[in-house]
């Protein structure tokens, strides 16, 4: 075996690789500079919110540590940096004939030349949760119609302002989240359900559904308007960032193997299949009736293909069992103990989260074959159980993060080189612990460890493994140009399996919606090592 790794066995040089933050999340001084409120000002100081109390108004004070937070990332040695821009520092009271703040833009126009000197590709998300509070209170917010309008203003002035220097736009960051966690579990701003001990107003049955619609048609509408007034000039790229998880049948039963894509349809498909494919699922539109808005004509066409690319922040596989009534996982219960007793992997400190590489991968696969667009995997990470108890040297020792990061860039690499999959990046969440919305800041995702009475940073060991696995990684001699334009067919996805060839002979159970693989490709496959665990009923599930 030679020491050096074979070309093949890197990522091409031009792949992008860094860490993910959002605006609200790390920048605190939320009256700096004419910031206007938006809806998690407010929010998060009401009693019961957040897990420990805590508000995003100091957060990890990166509005004025922004240096030291770039020369962090310099001293990681990344490639580009994530971010979020905050719509209230840009235009305080949010609409089309509000005035614009230009000590607002001046900051972030300060940030992205910080980046640009020291090398660093801006990666830009125009929303991350962070609604002005005047929209909400003038309309509803993401209730209202005329949502689209004013995203679209807002949207421009970023083009106009930015887009000189940002050449990777995302519209929205994980609209599942706004719609479900905002407005109908109630647990995000602006915290709307029909649970009354939750909320006072809401309609759960409703209101996710409409804030989803009006999310779709705003981010298309953004990025129409990009294709037409910036893009020949400015020559980025535009899309939207999508949160979904692998699911995966709880056994070979033809109910579970259909609850999996249920999920999926509802987890991802709600958002994606619009986008990339034209309407909303067929299993959507049963389950909801006409409580599901529908698209007319014209703006399916805008729509339909808005995205430019795959934006994918993914952090866990969940085992799904037909049942039960929660409609905002396609009426299909979740778990992580598979039927012998064991668990899928190892706990986070949030319940919703599990380490499973293997689905990681299997999500990659799917997600390229359904959609065919290139991937830019935007977040990924993972919270150690109780570090936030932990003394800092033991908390800096983070073991579980760091397996959790081993386990997915050996996927990364798999995927785009054993299955063929296009993926252009990599964002570990996040670059910091952070204010972790209804968690407070008990919940840590960081790679670097903030002291939040000092804000102090200290990496953690998992900083130092992703940094150098990217370094070893991502090849340094320059590849023709791979082109951002149509996107390569995706061919030979086969998946790994479960012990070598077994799978190949038993594929007589598919799902419904999930074509099936050329079988044959797989006997191209050298390399299925790291993932000699992969359970059977992926192979199953995926049909091959
Ligand atoms: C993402 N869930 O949110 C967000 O984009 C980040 O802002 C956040 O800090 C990060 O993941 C870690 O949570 C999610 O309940 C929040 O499944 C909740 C869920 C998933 C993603």
């Amino acid at each position: 075996m030679s020491v050096q790794p074979a070309q093949t066995e890197k990522l091409p040089s031009d792949f992008l690789w860094g860490f993910a933050t959002a605006s609200f999340q790390i920048e605190g001084s939320t009256n700096a500079d004419g910031r206007g409120k938006s809806w998690w000002d407010d929010f998060a100081k009401l009693p019961g919110k957040t897990l420990d109390g805590r508000d995003g108004d100091v957060a990890t004070d990166s509005y004025n540590r922004w240096e030291d937070d770039l020369d962090l990332l310099v001293s990681y040695g990344v490639n580009s940096y994530r971010f979020s821009l905050a719509w209230s520092r840009i235009i305080p009271l949010g609409g089309r004939n509000d005035p614009v703040n230009e000590a607002g833009i001046q900051w972030y126009s300060n940030l992205i030349d910080g980046l640009l000197k020291r090398g660093i590709t801006p990666f830009v998300t125009l929303y991350h949760w962070d609604l002005p509070q005047a929209l909400y209170d003038r309309y509803g917010g993401w209730l209202g119609r005329e949502i689209v309008e004013d995203y679209v203003n807002y949207a421009k002035i970023c083009f106009q302002r930015f887009g000189d220097r940002v050449k990777f736009w995302l519209t929205h960051n994980e609209p599942w989240c706004v719609s479900v966690l905002g407005h109908g579990r109630g647990v995000f701003a602006p915290g709307r359900s029909s649970d009354r001990t939750r909320s006072p107003e809401g309609d759960s049955s409703t209101e996710p559904w409409i804030v989803g619609h009006n999310l779709i048609l705003a981010h298309a509408n953004a990025c129409k308007l990009y294709r037409e007034q910036f893009k020949a000039s400015q020559g980025g790229t535009i899309g939207i960032t999508l949160n979904g998880d692998m699911a995966l049948p709880y056994d070979d039963s033809p109910e579970n193997i259909a609850a999996a894509q249920h999920a999926l349809d509802v987890a991802i498909g709600w958002f994606a299949d619009p986008i990339y494919l034209g309407d909303y699922p067929e299993y959507m539109k049963e389950m909801l009736g006409d409580r599901l808005p529908r698209f007319t004509p014209e703006e399916r066409a805008v729509v339909l293909g808005s995205s430019e690319f795959y934006g994918m922040n993914t952090y866990t596989t969940n085992l799904c069992k037909a049942g039960g009534d929660d409609e905002f996982q396609g009426k299909v219960e979740y778990t992580f103990t598979r039927p012998d007793g064991t668990q899928l992997g190892t706990q986070a400190h949030c319940a919703w989260l599990q380490d499973y590489p293997e689905g990681f991968r299997a999500l990659l696969n799917y997600l390229y074959k359904r959609y065919s667009k290139p991937i830019y995997v935007t977040e990924n990470g993972f919270a150690v159980k109780d570090e936030n108890t932990m003394p800092l040297e033991q908390a800096l020792a983070d073991h579980d993060r760091v397996q959790y990061f081993k386990g997915n860039t050996a996927a990364i690499l798999a995927a785009v080189n054993e299955d063929g999959v296009d993926i252009r990046s990599y964002f570990a969440w996040s670059l910091l612990d952070n204010f972790e919305w209804a968690d407070g800041y008990v919940t840590r995702f960081g790679l670097t460890y903030v002291d939040y009475d000092t804000q102090e940073r200290y990496p953690k060991d998992s900083a130092k493994f992703v940094t150098q696995w990217f370094k070893e990684h991502v090849s340094s001699a320059p590849e023709p140009k791979q082109d951002q334009g149509p996107t390569k067919e995706p061919e030979h996805l086969e998946l790994p399996q479960a012990n070598g060839d077994a799978a190949e002979t038993d594929s007589t159970t598919t799902s419904p919606t999930v074509e099936t693989a050329d079988p044959t490709s797989a006997k191209k496959k050298t390399k299925r090592a790291p993932f000699a665990r992969f359970t059977a009923y992926i192979s199953t599930f995926l049909g091959i």
